[in-house]
């Protein structure tokens, strides 16, 4: 498979978008992915995304750790910057990229083993600084690369292929997420792209930490009966707490919203969130809240989805420490050396 090229030459008719291209510009490779893997339906919800919101595929950074979840970068977005990271190390470089080059929108992409596991603390410190991204985790419950050894994010007491009991407690990345100060958390799942697309819109839009734990179910390894991140399974416990109907930078266009109580959140670069309540309870600007509703539920067997929690006003890592507006990396002579007489000020100033 991975010798077949995708056609370069686009029909002259395809729509383009405003500025100026069309789906096909948002894809990348053939995926060698097996048949029916949810991180290709991901990739497929990133390309939409992307190409609805007007994204310049150069503007973009994709970079991810190890596993078929970090491979899928190569699958979308070819004309965007990428890094392909040592395992679980995606957060980090990710982390130094948007502080020398702030003005690229940086995608992360991992897996459950590559951000539960061995990625776990650089999970942790780039939600707690509140690193400008979209981090998605493509989450299956097992490691699906090395041939699916249980991940921490499987269920307690959900069975493996072969039979095995997972005896560990799970890692539940949005909780953690949340504790950890992530100011837009949702969770989604691969099979419902109606939902999954917007969220990863406003997650695009935020300007803060944006973390999507997106359930994708391994049908190689993990889509058997006592499994509890199967297709079926996914659906049958799916609790959706509510829907964004669209998001629209400039509010231009008023679509009537379907039935249910409806919220209006404006991020900090003037997108609107319109969001459909499925549950009246659940707040979605209330951390506390979100992490209530995800305790209970979870407790219920039940996997709550949609937008958990966002704080349309996040301060990010850029904006915390006070750097310059534009990147780093274009900072000249004259700004790096500022003379002997401002290092005497700083220096003064620390004494
Ligand atoms: C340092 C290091 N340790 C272990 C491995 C072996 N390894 C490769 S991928 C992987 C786990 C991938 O699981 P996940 O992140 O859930 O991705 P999936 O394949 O399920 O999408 C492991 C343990 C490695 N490549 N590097
Ligand atoms: S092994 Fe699992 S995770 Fe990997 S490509 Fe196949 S279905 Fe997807
Ligand atoms: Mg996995």
């Amino acid at each position: 498979m991975t010798y077949i090229a995708k056609p370069t030459l686009h029909h002259p008719t395809l729509t383009k978008n405003k500025v100026g291209y069309t789906r096909r510009d948002y894809e990348g490779r053939i995926s060698t992915l097996c048949a029916g893997c949810g991180h290709d339906s991901i990739s497929a919800a990133i390309i939409q995304a992307c190409w609805e919101l007007d994204i310049e595929p150069h503007r973009v950074a994709k970079l991810s750790g190890i596993g078929c979840s970090s491979k899928t970068p190569d699958y979308f977005l070819s004309a965007s910057h990428g890094l392909n990271s040592v395992h679980g190390r995606m957060p980090s470089c990710l982390t130094g990229a948007s502080l020398a080059n702030r003005e690229l929108l940086y995608l992360g992409v991992s897996g459950d083993g590559d951000s539960a596991s061995i990625g776990l603390g650089q999970f942790a410190h780039a939600m707690r600084r509140g690193v400008p991204m979209v981090y998605i985790v493509e989450n299956n419950g097992v490691y699906g690369l090395t041939k699916g050894q249980f991940s921490p994010t499987a269920d307690k007491g959900s069975q493996s292929k072969k039979g095995a009991t997972n005896i560990d407690s799970a890692v539940d990345l949005v909780s953690l997420a949340l504790q950890l100060g992530a100011t837009y958390v949702a969770r989604g799942f691969s099979g419902d792209k109606a939902q999954l697309v917007p969220l990863i819109e406003g997650a695009l839009r935020h300007g803060g930490a944006a973390f999507i734990d997106v359930i994708s179910p391994c049908v190689a390894f993990n889509n058997h009966t006592g499994s509890t991140r199967s297709y079926d399974h996914v659906r049958e416990h799916n609790a959706a707490l509510n829907r964004i109907d669209f998001i629209d930078l400039a509010a231009e266009q008023k679509a009537e919203p379907a039935p249910g109580e409806v919220v209006e959140l404006t991020q900090s670069d003037g997108s609107l969130l319109r969001l459909r309540k499925l549950r009246e309870e659940h707040d979605p600007t209330s951390r506390l809240a979100a992490m209530t509703t995800i305790q209970t539920l979870q407790q219920e067997g039940e996997l709550p989805t949609g937008l958990l929690f966002v704080d349309p006003a996040a301060r990010n890592l850029h904006q915390q420490m006070k750097l310059p507006a534009g990147a780093l990396n274009r900072l000249g002579e004259a700004e790096l050396c500022p003379g002997a007489a401002q290092l005497e000020r700083i220096n003064q100033a620390l004494r």
